[in-house]
């Protein structure tokens, strides 16, 4: 028994998608032009698909699991459930208009013409602000509508905002945030459904790992304390004396989140020699 899993074959989350189950400690080849491949080291059996196919994949039962943007399930609600945020693959899908045109809010996009390839997304969002646009639906290279004359504005997704840049426009609405997410079919048997558990476990471990990093300083042992309550790691720091009398070193375990504030207090409470590393696997 395996689990079938769909990704993207190439594009923005082929790359993500594969490191995160390489990290995960499972190993496949996965040549150019491969459609399937079957994991060494876990019961996992990975189709490369595009994209816009995984939710239908993965509703029709031809995969258990899928990785996918939110953006394409926002688009097309299919019977697929989101279990895990992934953290990569992160963009916006934002309205932009020409650098030249004057924006006086949304209702200005009453009457007006906007190519999109999400007009469900952007139809919902613009419904909700009780406004009447003319959505006009395109499938690709969006950013080019304005300046051929065949729109006022595009919604397009958007990450680092170079493509509207390059092309004369500025972005002046968020419609959604999207980022990778692992979804799966409803009706796992439970022999498959176990598997998914264990790649669950993985998945979380490489995910808390990611978010946090492992510390060590050293410090005087008359302000261990005051360090030790910046520091609250797993449980609670680990602290060791040094060879040198009257000091410590300290370990723990602090969130990238609050890296940068944590160390100029630790900096300013007497912590030196503070090393931070990567952590592999967290697992609580
Ligand atoms: O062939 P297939 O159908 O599988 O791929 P695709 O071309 O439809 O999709 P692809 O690979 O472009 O995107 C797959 C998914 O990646 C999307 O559904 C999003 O969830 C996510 N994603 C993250 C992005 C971006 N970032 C992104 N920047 N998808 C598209 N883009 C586009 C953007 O629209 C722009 O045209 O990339 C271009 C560069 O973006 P900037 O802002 O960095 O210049
Ligand atoms: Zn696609």
């Amino acid at each position: 028994m395996k689990l079938r899993i769909a990704i993207q074959r190439s594009g923005k989350l082929a790359e993500g998608s594969i490191a995160l189950l390489k990290k995960c400690g499972i190993g496949f080849s996965n040549g150019t032009g491969k459609l399937r491949a079957e994991a060494e080291d876990f019961p996992l059996e990975i189709f490369f698909i595009r994209d816009d196919d995984i939710p239908d994949y993965v509703a029709d039962s031809v995969a258990d699991i899928g990785i996918v943007g939110e953006n394409i399930l926002a688009e097309n609600p299919k019977r697929v459930e989101v279990v895990e945020k992934l953290g990569f693959g992160r963009c916006r899908l934002s309205i932009a208009l020409s650098r030249l045109d004057k924006f006086d809010g949304l209702d200005s996009f009453n009457g007006k013409r906007i190519a999109t390839s999400y007009p469900n997304i952007l139809g919902r969002f613009f419904a909700e602000r009780g406004i009447e646009a003319d959505i006009h639906e395109i499938s690709g290279s969006v950013e080019i509508a304005p300046s051929i004359g065949l729109a006022d504005a595009v919604c397009d997704l958007v990450s680092s905002g170079s493509t509207l840049f390059s092309n004369g426009l500025r972005e002046v609405e968020t419609v959604m945030e999207s980022q990778a997410v692992l979804i799966r079919r409803p009706g796992i048997d439970g022999e498959t459904e176990s598997i998914l558990e264990q790649l669950l476990f993985r998945l979380r471990s490489v995910r808390a790992a990611s978010q946090n990093k492992y510390i060590l300083l050293n410090a005087p042992k008359d302000k261990a304390g005051e360090i030790a309550r910046l520091l609250p790691g797993m449980k609670s720091p680990t602290m060791m004396p040094l060879a040198e009398e009257g000091w410590v070193s300290i370990h723990s375990v602090i969130s990238q989140h609050d890296f940068w504030e944590v160390v100029d207090r630790l900096k300013q409470a007497g912590a030196e020699g503070i090393l931070v590393l990567s952590i592999d696997q967290m697992i609580a």
